[in-house]
């Protein structure tokens, strides 16, 4: 009998300890760190920056960049790191120079680690907001060539991206016109779905949606305009009985109580973004938490901005005109860095659901 409950202990024992088996947190510090961080061409002095490994049972390693824009870390385990910057930074504003904008940089990414003992990089850090994600990729404002004489815009369109490596759902997503800046929301539309947790409409990485005002064939009232009658979506006010309403084409409807129109869409201004749609009480604004993409446009060169920097430092659209059938796209697919003077080009056609050449 006391051999039996011996055994048995000896089991729980061995158990116990391939259970509670610890990461070593012994090591020969063999490695040393050195980076740079650096933010649009520029190395950024006392900022934090943390290194963790998951490989031994050490505390993350964090120190800040020197007046050279540099870290170093030393006598560190051999192991994979993952580093980690965010921290706020003021820059100068690239759209008038006497200002400086506030915002949130952020990186995050492994260290490479080859056979060297000693490792240099630089961290090209990002704004926060211009990650990886659902894109609007196009802005499609002007109304058409010959549209003029009869004030013809409803060709009008959004084309959206998504630049991640996830599925992303517009579930319950909206799109917002600003009037000026982000607690004056003058246009709020919804996708169906529930917002954040709905997965009825996906959007797989790699891929484009069109947001029709009216998703109709516009060239048999402009022959120059374009066919939207495919859109994959369309703006649709149901309070709205003369908005066209395509049966075939899903709408995303008006959330302003009193509104009786189509999504507004300023032809040559403008600021529109979409948020997760998690907040909807329009008139207290929008939760900037809660954008996930937004792109202010003018013709101008000296307009001034309606959005806060940390969500576009610039605006696209300079040389934009009244039914040119012009159109704005991101230079590249979802290419975001948060400054729209940057990331858009103006294009000769619109190219709703591909990127132009
Ligand atoms: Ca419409
Ligand atoms: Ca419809
Ligand atoms: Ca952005
Ligand atoms: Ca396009």
């Amino acid at each position: 009998m006391v051999k039996k409950i011996y055994i048995s202990s000896l089991i729980l024992f061995l158990f116990y300890v391939s259970c509670f088996k610890e990461k070593p947190t012994q090591y020969d510090g063999a490695l040393s760190i050195k980076l740079f961080v650096e933010f649009e061409g520029k190395l950024l002095t006392s900022i934090p920056v943390s290194l963790k490994t998951y490989d031994y049972n050490v505390a993350t390693f964090t120190d800040t960049t020197d007046s050279s824009g540099m870290v170093i870390f030393e006598d560190l385990p051999w192991a994979y790191y993952r580093v980690n910057v965010k921290s706020e930074v003021i820059v100068p504003s690239p759209v008038d120079t006497t200002l400086m904008d506030t915002l949130l940089v952020i990186y995050t990414d492994y260290i490479e680690i080859g056979n060297e003992n000693t490792i240099i990089d630089t961290l090209h850090a990002i704004a926060s907001g211009a990650e990886p994600g659902l894109k609007i990729n196009e802005l499609y404002t002007v109304g058409p060539v010959n549209g003029g004489s009869i004030h013809y815009f409803s060709d009008q369109f959004f084309e959206l991206y998504n630049s991640s490596d996830d599925t992303v759902y517009l579930d319950g997503m909206i799109f917002c016109r600003i009037y000026h800046m982000l607690d004056w929301i003058s246009s709020i539309f919804q996708f169906p779905g529930e917002p954040l947790m709905g997965r009825e409409y996906p959007v797989p990485p790699d891929s484009f949606v069109v947001v029709a005002l009216d998703a109709y064939d516009h060239r048999t009232v402009i022959p120059e305009s374009i066919d939207l009658s495919n859109a994959d979506w369309e703006f649709r006010n149901s309070m709205d009985y003369a908005d066209f309403d395509n049966p075939d084409v899903p709408n995303l409807d008006n959330l302003e109580v009193g509104c009786h129109l189509d999504f507004g869409i300023g032809l040559t201004m403008d600021v529109i973004l979409i948020a997760d749609g998690s907040d909807t009480d329009y008139p207290g604004g929008i939760d900037i938490e809660t954008v996930i993409d937004c792109v202010e446009y003018a013709s101008f060169a000296h307009h001034i901005k309606d959005i806060e920097p940390e969500l576009d430092r610039g605006f696209g659209g300079v040389g934009l005109s009244k039914y040119s059938g012009l159109s704005l796209e991101r230079i590249a697919p979802g290419f975001d860095t948060n400054n729209s003077t940057l990331d858009f080009e103006i294009i000769p056609h619109p190219t709703p659901g591909y990127q132009h050449e």
